[in-house]
């Protein structure tokens, strides 16, 4: 590889779903670009998540690319939800059917990414010692792609081996017959955990915040199913899109209390068979006020009690202090089955303290020992901006985007940050990404990141950048929103603010307003002459 600086027109860190579809999009458009991405195959989320049971929690049809009419009927998903290894062969299918590896550079991080205020353009660096200059620094890099921090107290002293389900062994773990320790009971440990428990001999699961788990009800689909989708799938994206979900959900009108007490339990049954986040749609209110959910959640709590035989163990699963949803709820199979099997414990963090992690296992407060032969890690990411904190970034005048960003990321719509010209943030803090289906979130920002670009090329234009009025109102305007919803209270101690990570600048980080209401901000800044951005000769 040579230090000569390659010169194109954007440089794309990342080459997950955002990555890739811009990759796509840009070369329609006659721009050359690289992407740049740090796993060893393309994929992001889906290449390093790739943990037993992780599994998507929206629809594969619908979490997937609406670009390419082709692509939608030739690739046949098998299931209701897609797995990883589905997501992440899609992926690679994309990238080959598309001619996009040309352009992608794999197991390459991106160390530093500065603008320089004479050329109006990026330098950006890797550790393979490449330089790419480019007009544009296109951000794919995930919220949810660097893992947080080990906290857990002792573990240094573990002398076993540990596995982190945000980087899974490629070759996979065998934990047949051993004894496993898993910490952390998320969207991923709940999805991991039933599986392993399947294998391993013993295994005890480490919960500190017991979480609202609803059943996935995943299974094969039906071929007429998927024929009839590919038939209309034109119709499904539109309808999609005019979802503030930015997915096809079957949403309750109605409120929680205007029905009677049966009829709500009634539609709750309905939904917990159904599964899924549609499970959400039950009543338009269960965000918003308290009291509906407490309705929605004491229902959950119903379930884990019939499901759980051992009272105790159905108690501590229970979650309470915080609004179902304020932490994001999860969809899991066999979750609360998982803890009837004879090989699996709970350890209840709120009732047993932890001494700590020691060279064989660990030690509880009241003297009980634990041998593990692995353990297993599924405690979270620093979420949003975790990817653009392992960066050097350096925007006008030398600026760190750390620095910048040290109260908190500021931006204005998600997509551009004050100082930093020419970078635009794909799905990530400030947009609906995470709160919605993300592959329409996605979609959403590429396509305007790349019209801002088709634009700026037909007047002639050097620089785009976000006003620091703008981000602020952005950042206040996220907050309000946020705030109309029962999402930022309660105990929950959610990476939706940062909460997870001690120290962390804690605002609320996801757009709560949904795609259709960010799409009309977007389409009114763009008829105001985008508005909030500067745009310069
Ligand atoms: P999450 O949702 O952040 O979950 C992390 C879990 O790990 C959660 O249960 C934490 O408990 C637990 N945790 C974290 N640190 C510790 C320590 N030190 N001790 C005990 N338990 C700990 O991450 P996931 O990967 O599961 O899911 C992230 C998103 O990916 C998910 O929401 C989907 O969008 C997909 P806590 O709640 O902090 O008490």
């Amino acid at each position: 590889r040579s230090s000569t600086p390659t010169e194109v027109d954007a440089v794309v860190v990342g080459a997950g779903f955002s990555g890739l579809y811009l990759l796509w999009k840009l070369r329609k458009h006659g721009y050359t670009a690289v992407a740049l991405d740090k796993g060893k195959e393309v994929g992001g989320t889906w290449h390093w998540n790739r943990y037993p049971g992780a599994r998507c929690d929206v629809d594969s049809h619908d979490y997937s690319f609406g670009f390419d009419e082709g692509l939608e009927q030739e690739w046949e998903w098998s299931e209701r939800y897609p797995s990883q290894p589905e997501l992440q062969a899609y992926l690679a299918h994309v990238a080959d059917r598309f001619d996009l590896r040309r352009d992608i550079r794999l197991e390459t991080t991106v160390t530093e990414a500065h603008f320089d205020d004479d050329t109006k353009k990026w330098t950006v660096r890797t550790d393979a010692g490449d330089t790419y200059v480019a007009k544009f620094c296109l951000m794919a890099v995930g919220c949810l792609s660097v893992p947080k921090d080990v906290d857990v107290p002792g573990l240094e002293n573990y002398t076993g081996p540990i596995y982190r389900t945000s980087s899974w062994p490629e070759e996979g773990v065998d934990f047949s017959g051993l004894r496993v320790a898993a910490i952390g009971t998320g969207s991923s440990g709940v999805q991991a955990i039933p599986e392993i428990a399947k294998q391993a001999g013993q295994l005890t699961v480490l919960q500190r915040t017991a979480n609202f788990v609803i059943p996935a009800r995943n299974h094969k689909l039906d071929p007429a199913y998927v024929a009839d989708i590919k038939a209309n799938y034109r119709e499904r994206r539109l309808l999609s899109r005019s979802m503030p979900a930015g997915c096809i959900r079957d949403d309750n009108p109605k409120t929680a209390f205007e029905v009677s007490d049966d009829e709500r339990r009634a539609e709750f049954e309905k939904r917990w068979e159904g599964g899924g986040i549609a499970f959400l749609g039950a009543y338009s209110d269960l965000m918003v006020d308290q009291k509906a959910n407490d309705a929605v959640s004491d229902f959950i709590r119903s379930k884990i009690d019939e499901i759980v035989t051992d009272p105790d163990t159905a108690d501590s699963l229970k979650p309470y202090g915080y609004p179902m949803g304020a932490k994001r709820p999860v969809v899991g199979t066999d979750w609360y089955e998982t803890f009837n099997r004879d090989n699996v414990e709970l350890v209840d963090l709120r009732k047993k303290e932890l001494d700590g992690f020691t060279e064989k296992g660990m030690r509880l407060a009241d003297g009980t020992d634990y041998e593990f032969d692995a353990i297993v890690l599924a405690t979270g990411f620093d979420a949003f901006t975790g990817a653009f904190s392992t960066m050097d970034i350096r925007g006008r005048q030398g600026r760190s985007l750390n620095e910048a960003w040290s109260e908190g990321p500021k931006t204005h719509l998600g997509l551009g940050t004050a100082g930093f010209p020419n970078m635009f943030i794909i799905a990530n803090v400030g947009s609906p990404s995470v709160l919605a289906n993300m592959v329409t979130a996605i979609e959403q920002h590429v396509e305007w990141t790349v019209d801002t670009m088709d634009y700026m090329r037909d007047q002639d234009l050097e620089t785009i950048e976000a006003t620091a009025e703008a981000q602020e109102a952005w950042v206040e305007t996220v907050e309000e929103i946020a705030n109309m919803t029962l999402w930022p209270q309660g105990e929950s101690g959610s990476w939706y603010r940062g909460a997870n990570i001690e120290g962390k600048p804690q605002i609320f980080m996801p757009y709560a307003g949904g795609i259709v209401l960010y799409e009309e901000t977007w389409n009114e800044v763009r008829e105001a002459g985008f508005k909030g951005f500067v745009l310069q000769p």
